[in-house]
């Protein structure tokens, strides 16, 4: 069968064996309401067995049944014994979640009989995309956007209720559709209009639209001469603009605002803070129960490399800390995984163990900016999960990010997920198939942080490219050496990505991280290398963790190799845990990394006829340009080094071309 990846890993495949194992022969949807998401439970059910389905009100009355304890919001119990399967969720979202799981099981041939709950681990697991009005989409790899066209939302929501379609199938029960660099013009009469028409085709799969907003829209939009936070006509411009939107769309789930960073407009113009200019939008929303998500990401980004104790990493601490306990309740702080930007590895950021009286998200990153842009196959979840699973020891105490972010650590109300996706138009949603497992191993994590990525990643390869045991194996053994691999041939020790950070964010560019104010510093000149963050002779940045962390870090013989460069400048010849020094670590891995690109595309080919052409020949052809890039990438910065250090290779490869 061709496949061209719309349904992503929603196939429901012929199963082999399957026909030997009892059907449910009947599907009871407990609503008929078109728009409930019990309803498309029903229908999704229909397309491949049958079954009882309903929120837990429906079927206490419908079945005369007890109460079932121990449901969360949006969780479900499934209940399998032989042919008779009970799919009971908290609420019509959990019980469209619980007729998705049901299906996954079958779709990977599991017809055992189970009874279980299943419960998020978070309220929030939302996406953010960076989508433009015009239609374009800022760090976007997969075509234009599903959602806007020419400044305006479009009129065919069909792409948009499949996207829903798929969201619901992994759990993720928001969307915030337009980029965090927002256009006011959102707010026109027509394009909210638009935005019902939008949330009307993600309602019935229980995703929720949001938006975000662009803080200086009272004066852009609203025609005043003002965007000051606390003057009345601002407050009254932005109280009108969320009654219009709610008027458009009752459920809206809230807005996202990014302020005073990289030149968008913030409080911090009329020197008011960043929580006063929360509150605004928490204030306007709060009746209509909606959410407002701001973002930690502020920093100046002009900032000057000849002080020494200048620090771009320190910025989200420093702007919040002082903050904590003055933002509402309905205010999430959303924060990415670590204090620079998205690379492929950082510490987790500290700021998670400064917020102990304010709701907390952690933002991820399926589209992927520095990590090759969909060209490179890279599964990103082992790299979210040093995070996820990071211990930041707050007051002493266990404190795991996962937790934090949960709500349990600092009890607090709300928590959870961001992931940045920007699907586009493409058929594959993202660009590319094999990219797909990060979106979907995105909401599993969100749901379940606990899980195993290598887990998850198989049931992704089982529900997009059947069960053939080779196909198993080999798509599992690349996607785990992903990340790793690309981590070695771009930029390793923690040093960041090495990517060009002024235009593309793509391909080898080690001269563009020094000076300028972006503040993604390596500091390498001919004798050493790496940011020294220690707060005995650095930027202090290292004591920003709780002290038994901040401890690890400020000392050279305690941090660990991989993020060595990340909090020391050392001299080139140092030597690591590893026992190799710095210079030869960076030759070696860049070989390794290349090398095991390079086995990738041989991999895959044996896949060929266990895989339809297309998705073959498309996965192939990325393969083999990454095969090729890699090595570009190996010499651009092995070459740049040698450059730098003058010193040879131990294995006499460098320095020789
Ligand atoms: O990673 C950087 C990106 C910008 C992005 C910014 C942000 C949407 O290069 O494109 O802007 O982060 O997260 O706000």
């Amino acid at each position: 069968i061709a496949e061209d990846g719309l349904n992503a890993w929603l196939r429901y495949a012929p199963v082999p064996g399957a026909s030997g194992n009892t059907f449910p022969s009947a599907i009871v949807a407990l609503n008929k309401t078109k728009s409930s998401p019990v309803y498309i439970a029903g229908q999704e059910l229909q397309k491949a067995a049958s079954v009882v389905v309903g929120s837990l009100d429906q079927y206490m009355t419908a079945t005369n049944s007890k109460y079932i304890p121990g449901l969360e919001v949006d969780g479900f119990w499934l209940n399998v014994k032989g042919s008779s399967v009970q799919i009971v969720g908290q609420n019509e979202r959990g019980a469209l979640y619980g007729a998705f799981e049901y299906l996954s099981r079958l779709a990977q041939g599991n017809f055992s009989d189970i009874s279980y709950i299943s419960n998020p681990s978070a309220p929030i697991r939302w996406t953010n995309e960076w989508d433009n009005l015009d239609g374009s989409i800022e760090r976007g790899y997969a075509g234009p956007s599903i959602f806007f066209k020419d400044g305006y939302v479009v009129d065919n929501v069909t792409r948009v209720a499949q996207y829903a379609r798929i969201l619901a199938s992994i759990r993720i029960n928001g969307v915030i559709i337009n980029n965090v660099n927002a256009n006011e013009t959102l707010l026109s009469d027509r394009n909210v209009q638009g935005l019902g028409r939008l949330a009307d085709a993600m309602r019935p799969y229980g995703v929720k639209l949001g938006i975000s907003l662009n803080f200086s829209s009272p004066r852009g939009f609203g025609g005043l001469d003002t965007f000051d936070p606390v003057d009345p006509a601002v407050i009254a411009f932005w109280g009108n603009v969320t009654e219009r939107i709610y008027h458009a769309v009752p459920d809206m789930a809230g807005y996202l605002v990014k302020a005073n960073s990289e030149g968008q407009p913030g409080p911090l113009t009329y020197n008011r803070t960043l929580a006063v200019g929360a509150n605004l939008f928490a204030n306007a929303v709060k009746p209509h129960g909606g959410i407002v998500m701001f973002r930690a990401f502020v920093y100046d980004n002009h900032i000057n490399e000849s002080n020494w104790k200048n620090d771009r990493a320190n910025a989200a601490v420093d702007f919040f800390k002082d903050l904590d306990g003055k933002f509402d309740d309905n205010v999430v702080v959303q924060i990415k995984y670590g204090p620079i930007d998205f690379q492929v590895r950082e510490p987790t950021s500290p700021l998670f163990a400064n917020l102990l009286q304010t709701n907390t998200a952690i933002e991820l990153q399926i589209t992927q900016e520095y990590l090759g842009q969909q060209d490179h196959l890279v599964y990103i979840p082992p790299l979210w999960k040093t995070v996820l699973d990071f211990d930041l020891r707050v007051e002493g105490k266990p404190s795991k990010v996962q937790d934090i972010i949960s709500g349990e650590r600092f009890k607090r109300p709300l928590g959870g997920y961001a992931g940045v996706v920007n699907v586009g138009t493409n058929t594959t949603w993202l660009g590319s198939h094999l990219a797909m497992s990060n979106l979907y191993a995105y909401g599993r994590l969100a749901w379940d942080p606990t899980s195993d990525p290598q887990a998850i990643l198989q049931d992704w390869i089982r529900l997009t490219f059947g069960l053939d045991p080779a196909v198993l194996s080999f798509i599992t053994q690349m996607s785990m050496e992903s990340w790793p691999a690309y981590e070695n041939y771009t930029g390793n020790l923690g040093i960041q990505t090495l990517t060009d950070i002024l235009y593309t964010h793509f391909g080898p560019n080690p001269a563009s991280q020094d000076d300028n104010g972006w503040g993604q510093w390596t500091r390498a000149d001919h004798n050493a290398i790496g940011m020294d963050r220690t707060v005995s002779n650095g930027t202090g940045f290292a004591g920003q963790y709780p002290p038994e962390v901040a401890a690890v870090y400020e000392s050279l013989e305690t941090t660990p190799d991989d993020l060595l460069l990340w909090f020391h400048h050392v001299p080139y010849t140092y030597n690591l845990h590893c026992r190799k020094t710095v210079i030869q670590y960076f030759y070696d891995a860049h070989y390794a990394g290349a090398e095991t690109a390079q086995t990738f595309p041989v991999l895959w080919s044996t896949l060929k006829d266990k895989i339809d052409a297309q998705r073959y020949e498309d996965v192939l052809f990325r393969l083999n340009f990454q095969a090729g890039h890699s090595i570009v990438w190996r010499d651009a910065i092995n070459e740049f080094y040698f450059n730098k250090s003058s010193i040879p290779d131990a294995a006499g490869r460098v320095g020789n071309h």
